[in-house]
Formats: structure tokens, C-alpha cells, sequence
């Protein structure tokens, strides 16, 4: 698994084709953000907080996220072309390694961080277009 995760990004990386999902026709998913998103299912309570961020054409649809220790986001790339999801700063990534589990999403895509198990403050960018403003954003982990 990690091993074809590595593969992916290399490829991406060189600019050739996402590997993965296929030139073209998308899979029989769908494809708005309507809810459901979360994956294995059981421990979804009833908090209604919105630990989510959706990747447009025009950039996030939320850019100041205030969450709790022990939650993770969940990030959605509703684009149609692929991102990498990091952490600040640019090109460390040092800052909030939970982010960088995200990392290379491609279209249709939805992946989740790890958990964040301390209170701080983790900014955000794109690590394709690292100066795009408006893919960038915080999350910010409250006690
Ligand atoms: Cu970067």
C-alpha cells in the first residue's frame, strides 16, 4: 500500500498521468460531499462539528478550521485536477505531520489526516502551488 502511494506520487511528480483512477471515465461514486464521507463507519457520534474541508476549482472552501485534540479532518478534492495536501512551512512540512498523511490527493478523492493529539496551530498549503493563497488555510487544534 505505501509502496504504490510512493509510486503515485513520483509519477505525479513528474507530471505524467495520476495513477490509480484511470484516464477519463470517473468511478460509479458520488460525487458531491453530501455527508457519508467517512470510511469503516461505527464510531460516527453525533457531534456536528465539521471537521471537512473540500478542494474546488477555486480553491478551499474553508480556510480557518478550529477542531479538537484527538479529531482529525477529513479533506475532499471536489477539483478536477489532483493536490498535495501538506503542512506549513513549504517545502518542510514539518510543522504538523498529521496533515501530510493527506498529502497527494487526486480528484474525486477523499483522505484523512491523522489525529491530532496535541493543541496547536497548523497552517496549510498546497505543495504543487505552495504561493496559491488560496489553498492555503489553518487548522487550529484547540485543548
Ligand atoms: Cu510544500
Amino acid at each position: 500500500m505505501r509502496t504504490k502511494l510512493l509510486v503515485c506520487a513520483a509519477v505525479a511528480l513528474t507530471g505524467a498521468i495520476a495513477c490509480g483512477g484511470g484516464g477519463g471515465s470517473a468511478p460509479t461514486q458520488p460525487s458531491n460531499n453530501g455527508g457519508g464521507g467517512t470510511a469503516g463507519g461505527g464510531t460516527s457520534g453525533g457531534s456536528s462539528t465539521t471537521n471537512r474541508i473540500t478542494i474546488t476549482a477555486t480553491g478551499v472552501d474553508t480556510r480557518a478550521l478550529t477542531i479538537k485534540v484527538g479529531e482529525r479532518i477529513t479533506v475532499t478534492n471536489s477539483d478536477s485536477r489532483a493536490h498535495e495536501f501538506s503542512s506549513d512551512p513549504h517545502p518542510e512540512h514539518t510543522n504538523c505531520p498529521e496533515l501530510n498523511q493527506i498529502g497527494f490527493i487526486q480528484p474525486n478523492q477523499t483522505k484523512e489526516s491523522g489525529n491530532f493529539v496535541t493543541a496547536k496551530a497548523c497552517g496549510f498549503h498546497d505543495h504543487n502551488q505552495p504561493s496559491n493563497a488560496s489553498l492555503q488555510g489553518r487548522v487550529t487544534i484547540a485543548p
